[in-house]
């Protein structure tokens, strides 16, 4: 026997200075992300929307999958992927964020996934919603937690685990929480989930538990690693913290003109240039306005609305452009007043950083 070797998180600190290392590199390959031209689109293509899978992508056969439900339930089942699809159906645009998503802009840095600002994209998943199947499996009395487990097994500062998260009673009723098996009317692709996934929307993507296998009925709270360890707003490790939920306010801008292969700093020439992105909120709320900032001005946007309750905005502004040198940047405000802030709000992982979104943009002949 070997001792395990993953214990004490050998290799990984906290927080990094400077460049990214080659472990990062290595992350960064395998979660692709977004392409901010195609922020321009409502919903994201399939090969188009990012990725984040922490262990490696199982291959599940569908004809084979069971979905359990256990623990805590008066009535237990599972179920296959052929009587999931034979519940109601329905389809709904979501847009969903990696808690990560911005990471990159923290100082000082945290190590993980190296996202500056492309995890974050919008499907239309297709699937049926959960509350029913639940009902049906009759909680017992003293239920306090749902977990949802998927088929992921691996192993995080040292701690082996299946990827699993949990919602509460109260939580769920709240949410419009799916069992998905389609994107944008596509059989769901190995890396997202095939052949069956939680989407919780309004929420942070690690909610949204990707290969599921298993719903346990809980009379205790779960403590599944990604549910207690990881995921909180923390300034220092031995805190407990506070978990990650709902997404918080955010904008970003399609790039305008030409980029620079390795900087993506871009070109364009004077006169109208029309400038559009994307802007989104969490927890079904709407965005309200959206700002460009042009020099030291802020304009307002026009902004569109959306697909659905959970889908982002569409925002543009006509721009008529002078030669120079900008940093163009755009701010969102969501209808409960929430905005933008200037500055990231720093926690030791890194999550939710909602600051603004940068261009630098050179105009002339
Ligand atoms: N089983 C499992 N579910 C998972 C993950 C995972 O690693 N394993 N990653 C989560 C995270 S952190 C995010 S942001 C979303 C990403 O979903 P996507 O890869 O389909 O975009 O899946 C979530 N669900
Ligand atoms: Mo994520």
């Amino acid at each position: 026997m070997t001792d395990n070797p993953f214990t004490g998180a050998p290799g990984r600190e906290e927080t990094t200075p400077g460049v990214f290392s080659e472990a990062e590199v290595g992350l960064a390959n395998r979660n692709s992300g977004a392409f901010l031209e195609m922020l321009s689109l409502d919903v994201t293509p399939v090969g188009a929307h990012y990725l984040l899978t922490h262990f490696d992508v199982p291959l599940l056969e569908e004809g084979a999958h069971r979905v359990v439900f256990d623990g805590a339930f008066e009535a237990p089942f599972e179920m296959s992927l052929e009587e999931v699809k034979a519940a109601p159906k329905v389809t709904m645009p979501v847009t969903m964020e990696c808690a990560g998503n911005g990471r990159t802009g923290m100082k000082p840095r945290p190590f993980s996934m190296p996202w500056s600002y492309e995890a974050v994209g919008t499907a239309e998943w297709t699937g049926t919603p959960l509350a029913p199947l639940i009902e049906r499996a009759k909680p017992q009395a003293g239920v306090v937690d749902f977990a949802f487990e998927g088929a992921d097994f691996g192993y995080d500062k040292g701690v082996g685990h299946a990827f699993g998260r949990s919602l509460t009673p109260e939580q769920l009723a709240d949410l419009e929480v799916l069992l998905v098996y389609e994107m944008n009317g596509q059989p769901l692709l190995p890396q997202h989930g095939a052949p069956l996934r939680l989407i919780v929307p309004g929420w942070y993507g690690m909610a949204s538990v990707k290969w599921l296998s298993r719903i346990t009925a809980m009379t205790e709270r779960y403590q599944g690693f990604q549910q207690v360890e990881t995921y909180r707003f923390r300034q220092a490790a031995d805190e407990p913290g506070e978990p990650v939920t709902e997404i918080k306010v955010k904008s970003l801008m399609v790039p305008p003109g030409v980029p620079d292969w390795i900087t993506r700093k871009r070109w364009l020439s004077p006169g109208k240039v029309t400038l559009q992105g994307r802007a989104w909120s969490g927890a079904g709320v709407p965005v309200e306005r959206v700002e460009v900032r042009i020099g030291d001005t802020w304009h307002e946007a026009e902004v569109e609305a959306p697909l659905g309750r959970y889908a982002w905005s569409g925002w543009s502004f006509e721009w008529e452009a002078e030669p120079g040198h900008y940093r163009l940047a755009c701010r969102a405000t969501d209808t409960n007043g929430n905005v933008q802030p200037l500055e990231a709000e720093w926690n030791l992982s890194g999550f939710a950083n909602n600051t603004l979104h940068e261009v630098e943009v050179f105009v002339g002949d």
